[in-house]
């Protein structure tokens, strides 16, 4: 296994030396901010990105995420030039060594959250989702934590529209078609690609999401079989949805060796609704020993970053992705997986 940590760039408030100090790190996961989905990256911006990190004595192996644009999951007739984009994008990634590759096929909220500061017993806050909470969003009238910034009422309440009219099929369909055409280049430059599940995974605001169980995976990799065409395990989005077993899921796909790169986060149920409040990686309803060991029996060889973290020690950190708890994850990972690659 190789560690990481997600950098958003130079506009993080968390120095990358201070990531170089965390034991065991290896690798930044990051991206090109600077761009909209559908749009081309330049090379200078990736060759900078990974010189900063090159310099502070980090790799920059994975980009999280080349992100794919509403009108290709959508199947619009602007979806072949963005397509193009996309394996444009995947060129400038190789030609700077990148080895993986992260997106998602999510309609609209790439995650979702009723609370971003959940006050927790213990004094930490994190981000949480409460049914109760949701159940109160009145979708006409849409306003979510995180996600009132990046669009516009109007926006929302058109975009929400439009896939109304899109079923899971259909949305399938045009992951299938996107895949087709952006696996050969993955397979020509030799770049994994990997799938983020849906956050949290079921359907959101009538949004069709097709990344959100074992049947949707299953489907993927049999219509395109290239193991260019992989998963990004994210224990906390996939074990969401009580339907998931994650353990079981880490061994399956890692024995077929799809599995590229994981997030590893721990969450507690709070009730029996699948509300849920994101807990310090080393505790709550996730056995991550068991992952972890199931990563490592099943061969898995790839990338882990620690995900999502609380806020502790007093800091006030962009939410999920403080530096304290999320090194702590970073260590606390390196134990189970140091610990299950000696009992193999
Ligand atoms: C949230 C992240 C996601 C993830 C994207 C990958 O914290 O896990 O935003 O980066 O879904 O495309």
């Amino acid at each position: 296994m190789k560690l990481g940590f997600r950098w958003y760039g130079p506009s993080d408030s968390i120095p990358l030396t201070y990531i170089r100090e965390i034991s065991g790190m290896e690798t930044v996961v990051t991206s090109v901010y600077s761009y909209k989905p559908g749009e081309k990256w330049d090379l200078e911006s990736l060759k900078a990105l990974k010189k900063e990190a090159n310099e502070k004595g980090l790799a920059m192996d994975v980009i999280e995420s080349i992100p794919v644009s509403e009108d290709i999951k959508r199947g619009t007739p602007l979806a072949k030039e963005h397509i193009e984009t996309f394996k444009h994008n995947l060129r400038l990634c190789a030609e700077v060594g990148v080895k993986v590759v992260c997106y998602n096929f999510m309609p609209v909220f790439d995650w979702l959250r009723t609370e971003m500061h959940h006050q927790n017993p213990d004094g930490s806050n994190s981000l949480s989702y409460s049914y109760d909470d949701f159940c109160k969003v009145d979708p006409k009238n849409l306003h979510l934590p995180g996600w009132d910034e990046s669009y516009s009422p109007e926006e929302l309440q058109d975009l929400l529209k439009i896939y109304q009219g899109i079923s899971h099929e259909q949305l399938r369909a045009n992951l299938i078609r996107f895949l087709q055409e952006v696996i050969p280049v993955c397979e020509e430059c030799d770049i994994k690609l990997a799938i983020h599940p849906d956050d949290p995974p079921w359907d959101v605001f009538g949004l069709p999401r097709i990344v959100s169980c074992e049947a949707d995976l299953d489907a993927m990799f049999e219509a395109v079989p290239s193991i260019y065409n992989g998963l990004t395990l994210c224990t906390g989005s996939f074990g969401a949805g009580k339907h998931n077993d994650v353990a079981h899921m880490a061994e399956k796909y890692a024995k077929q060796g799809r599995i590229h790169f994981a997030h590893l986060r721990n969450i507690l149920f709070t009730d029996d609704h699948d509300s849920f409040v994101e807990t310090g990686h080393a505790y709550g309803s996730l056995d991550m020993a068991k992952i972890a060991k199931a990563l490592v029996d099943n061969g898995f060889d790839g990338y882990v970053r620690p995900d999502h973290g609380r806020n502790i020690f007093g800091e006030n950190g962009k939410p999920g992705y403080g530096l304290y708890d999320r090194a702590l994850g970073a260590a606390y990972i390196k134990g189970l997986f140091d610990m299950a690659e000696k009992n193999k």
